[in-house]
């Protein structure tokens, strides 16, 4: 029955939403199938957005800047936020129905992650909109005439998104609402593997009384294409990018012709340390979220976990009991709670990890190769959830970010080795901590080269703390205050009075 849902809410024909309307598609232009990662089996045509129309989305972007959004308040922007809330939340089957066609993942966890986060993203940086400060400052000059400054929070202008495809809705909305909130208008890139929820973004803004040219998606691929077209457009004005380290560094040099402000939101190689004092039920529990959720598709995902030698038996042995019992199959189906991998070819990139773990000398402790769905899934991109133990450190599949359902798991003896362990990576996104001993959990989270350190616990996400990577994981935070900082231009005012 849901798939008949499913099935009703797509359009056949993907557009690109510019100007509050989709695009005519030209003649002659060109498009490409969408799959539904499940079945293998083509969704939707998406149709490129080529130069014209990518010229055509930042004008009117521009030019929405100048108009009644332009014109608009805080707590203005603040209410029509929560008006875009309320409408995802009204629309939630299609959003829910769309996201799943995309990715293939499981209900259980799009109803309860993906699309609720899309709605909270506005009303939380509205929230936040409506109670921004900005700092003021007296002094008296020389001559004893006293000086006020204070600051003005200006939008930055046009701002590119560019995104991923494996929370599409609640990455996007994770930047398309604070850079609203600060009054800039933006042309959204979905990934071209997912482009449904951001193109029905588009009807939302609408329904929602966002003025025309405010909210634009444009639909494509990246390199040479819609995406690449956007981030070199002279007319945006900031880009802000989530998506692998090699596209951040080429996006950041586009960016730096015009010298455009830029944030980026990069890969990672996530390790989890787990102490011989840890709840070790609990830790076993949250380890296998960390690692299997949305099939190793989350940036903040543990692939490397090291763990106490006294318990390092019992907790592998709890992890594979873990890994053995996912389900995989349906994703409309309540009980199902590992979904495929978004494509063919990232299956096959992830399976060629599998095959390295192996000529390395790998012991597999589960899994290790693609995995059989019956009753309709057998096209889908599955494989199996794996773990590995006795891998070097210098080993590919401990370096290298898979982004796929699998971890290597290392004993450890002492708590200086294991901080060194885990900060000998090129990435520094996101850290997982299990101790019993609040003063060690102080003392090792301090000594992480992460931006984000979670202590016994995994992806507990308060919208209003910084997020973003050290190293090769990013440059810039985003989240509360700092993605104000991020989506505005201050202005001084200097006044003697
Ligand atoms: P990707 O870099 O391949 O693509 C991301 C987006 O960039 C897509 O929309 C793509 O079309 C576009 N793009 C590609 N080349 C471009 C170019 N030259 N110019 C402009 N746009 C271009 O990433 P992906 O495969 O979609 O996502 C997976 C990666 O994203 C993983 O590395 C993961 O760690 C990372 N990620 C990071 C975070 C974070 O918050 N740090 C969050 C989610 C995903
Ligand atoms: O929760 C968030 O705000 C966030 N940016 C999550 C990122 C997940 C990466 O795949």
């Amino acid at each position: 029955m849901q798939t008949l849902v499913m099935d009703r809410t797509r359009q056949k024909s993907l557009k690109s939403w510019v100007d509050g309307e989709y695009v005519k598609p030209s003649a002659g232009g060109e498009s490409f199938e969408n799959i539904n990662p499940a079945t293998g089996e083509v969704s939707s045509q998406i149709v490129v957005a080529d130069q014209d129309v990518v010229d055509r989305a930042v004008t009117a972007a521009k030019r929405a800047l100048v108009g009644d959004w332009g014109k608009t308040s805080a707590a203005q922007r603040a209410e029509a936020l929560y008006r875009v809330a309320s409408e995802i939340e009204r629309r939630f089957d299609e959003f829910l129905a769309a996201e799943i066609a995309d990715t293939g993942k499981p209900i259980s966890l799009a109803s309860h992650i993906d699309i609720p986060r899309g709605a909270a993203n506005f009303r939380v940086f509205a929230d936040i909109i409506r109670s921004a400060s900005s700092e003021t400052f007296q002094m008296k000059s020389s001559d004893g005439t006293d000086v006020l400054n204070y600051s003005i929070r200006k939008p930055k202008g046009v701002v590119a998104v560019i995104c991923p495809w494996n929370l599409p809705l609640l990455l996007m909305t994770w930047k398309v609402a604070p850079a609203l909130a600060c009054g800039n208008t933006v042309v959204v890139k979905p990934s071209e593997e997912t482009p449904s929820t951001a193109t029905l973004l588009g009807e939302v803004m609408r329904d929602a009384g966002i003025p025309d040219g405010v909210f634009n998606v444009v639909n494509g691929f990246g390199a040479q294409s819609t995406g690449e077209f956007l981030t070199s457009h002279p007319d945006v004005d900031a880009i802000t990018f989530t998506g692998e380290t090699g596209t951040g560094e080429a996006i950041m040099r586009a960016a730096s012709i015009g010298t455009r402000d830029i944030s980026l939101e990069l890969g990672g190689k996530n390790p989890g340390i787990i102490f011989a004092d840890a709840d070790l039920g609990v830790a076993i529990d949250t380890a296998a979220r960390s690692v299997f959720a949305n099939c190793g598709q989350v940036c903040l995902n543990t692939e490397r976990l090291y763990v106490e030698r006294p318990i390092f038996d019992e907790f592998v042995a709890g992890l594979k009991s873990k890994a053995e019992s996912l389900i995989r199959g349906d994703p409309w189906a309540e009980t199902t709670n590992m979904g495929p991998l978004i494509s063919a070819e990232h299956r096959e990139k992830v399976l060629s990890y599998y095959r390295q773990a192996k000529a390395d000398g790998a012991q597999t402790i589960t899994g290790g190769d693609a995995a059989e769905v019956n009753n309709g899934f057998e096209n889908g991109f599955w494989v199996q959830p794996t773990l590995w133990t006795g891998l070097p450190e210098s080993a590919k599949n401990v370096r290298e970010e898979i982004f796929g359902p699998c971890a290597h798991i290392q004993p450890f003896d002492d708590q200086d080795e294991v901080i060194a362990l885990a900060n000998d990576t090129e990435y520094g996104l996101a850290s997982m901590l299990w101790t019993s001993d609040l003063t060690r959990a102080h003392t090792v989270a301090g000594q992480l080269d992460v931006g984000l350190c979670w202590v016994n616990s995994w992806f507990l996400r308060d919208l209003r703390t910084p997020f973003g990577g050290a190293k090769r994981s990013g440059i810039g935070r985003e989240g509360g205050l700092h993605s104000l900082e991020f989506y505005s231009e201050l202005s001084n005012v200097c006044i003697p009075h």
